[in-house]
């Protein structure tokens, strides 16, 4: 448990490599899946690898992780419109670190704001799928 990683994912992440590669790769939800196990076996965390449409089920995923060693969090869409989510993160007292695949400062005004990363441990984006992977190194450095 205390050294689980929670790796949470949003609304649409389901559609990873069959759609818009120009903004989010060609590589699919299981091969991020399959890049955060790489790693954290690498840094000997067990992982939990998780996604969701629904908000109120995000919700319940960050209740899960609770007492766990941290979560890697693209909250997709969310992020920009969830206090719900930012009320989870804060409850949870759970290093959280957010990632997005895109660089969501490159992109529309209304992705520039998160309602999450206040509350977040940090923050990584523009990456792709190696966002992911830096999260989790990102946790893994809290226990240095
Ligand atoms: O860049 C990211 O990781 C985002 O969290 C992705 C969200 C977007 O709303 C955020 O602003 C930034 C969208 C995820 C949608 O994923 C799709 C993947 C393939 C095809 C269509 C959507």
């Amino acid at each position: 448990m205390s050294d689980t990683v929670h790796v949470l994912n949003g609304p649409n992440l389901n559609l990873l490599g069959t759609r818009e590669p120009h903004l989010y790769g060609s590589e699919t939800l299981a091969d991020v899946e399959a890049l955060c196990q790489r790693e954290a076996e690498r840094f000997g965390f067990a992982l939990i690898f998780r996604q969701t449409n629904s908000e109120g089920a995000l919700v319940d995923l960050i209740h899960a992780a609770r007492g766990s060693f941290g979560i890697v969090l693209n909250a997709g869409a969310y992020t920009h419109t969830s206090v719900a989510l930012r009320d989870a993160i804060a409850a949870v007292q759970v290093p959280t670190i957010e990632v997005h695949l895109s660089n969501v400062f490159a992109r529309e005004a209304f992705r520039h704001h998160s309602y999450l990363s206040p509350v977040a441990k940090g923050v990584i984006c523009g990456f792709g799928p190696q966002s992911y992977a830096l999260g989790i190194a990102a946790l893994a450095g809290l226990a240095a």
